[in-house]
């Protein structure tokens, strides 16, 4: 059963790759599964249709029969426990994977989101420029701990899972504020996953929404 995922019919980032159905068309790309998309407005967003998939109106969602997902996490990790390619086979080695999508989505996800929410919507505030390098410096300590365990390594632990998807595309949110800049072995990593002929197909593919193609 061909899968249809959600995104934004106009994306803010103006198809940059940066919105969250990346993930998901990355994940779909790695497993070689045909998917279809469901482009929606920020009205049909929070319309009670997409209501009923989606509690928070929020995208991407996931509709695969009778299924119906919501959450980048549970969607990946969905896809990787129905596929091969996207989490290794030896147990230890899949809980350490399982372990390091928590570890992109909680850990070092929540600093960066919280930065970008206070650049895009703080802006204008009396405080903003008080409270940015603080958001910046707790960036900081999560960029220089991720670097440090990563070290010289290609990725995570081992091949590239799950775990390196959601973390490339955690990492990428930076883009644009110079903090990446001071840590090139993750400006590496980021090259090596945005490199893979996966991600390049559902990269075009997303932008191709944007342009005003085929999604
Ligand atoms: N935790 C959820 C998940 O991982 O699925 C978060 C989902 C989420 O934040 N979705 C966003 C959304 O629907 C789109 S991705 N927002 C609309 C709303 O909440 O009303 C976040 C996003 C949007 C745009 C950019 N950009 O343009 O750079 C980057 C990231």
């Amino acid at each position: 059963m061909t899968p249809t995922i959600t995104a934004f019919e106009s994306s803010p980032d103006r198809g940059r790759g940066l919105a969250r159905d990346m993930r998901v068309r990355w994940a779909l790309e790695e497993v070689g599964q045909p998917y279809e998309v469901r482009l929606l407005s920020f009205a049909e967003m929070k319309a009670p249709a997409h209501l009923a998939l989606h509690p928070f109106g929020q995208i991407p969602t996931y509709e695969e029969g009778d299924l119906a997902l919501f959450e980048t996490g549970a969607i990946v990790f969905h896809i990787a426990e129905r596929h091969a390619g996207l989490l290794p086979q030896e147990p230890n080695a899949r809980a350490r994977a399982i372990a390091w999508m928590f570890a992109a989505l909680n850990t070092v996800e929540a600093p960066i989101v919280e930065r970008s929410n206070a650049v895009l919507l703080e802006r204008d505030k009396p405080w903003h420029t008080e409270r940015l390098p603080l958001l910046d410096d707790r960036v900081r300590v999560r960029l220089r701990q991720l670097a440090a365990r990563l070290g010289e390594a290609v990725w995570l632990d081992g091949d590239f899972t799950a775990a390196d998807l959601l973390m490339v595309t955690v990492l990428r949110r930076l883009e644009g504020s110079g903090l990446l800049e001071e840590h090139p072995t993750l400006g590496a990593y980021i090259a090596r996953g945005e490199a893979r002929p996966a991600y390049q197909r559902a990269f075009a593919d997303q932008l191709a929404v944007f342009r005003g193609g085929v999604a």
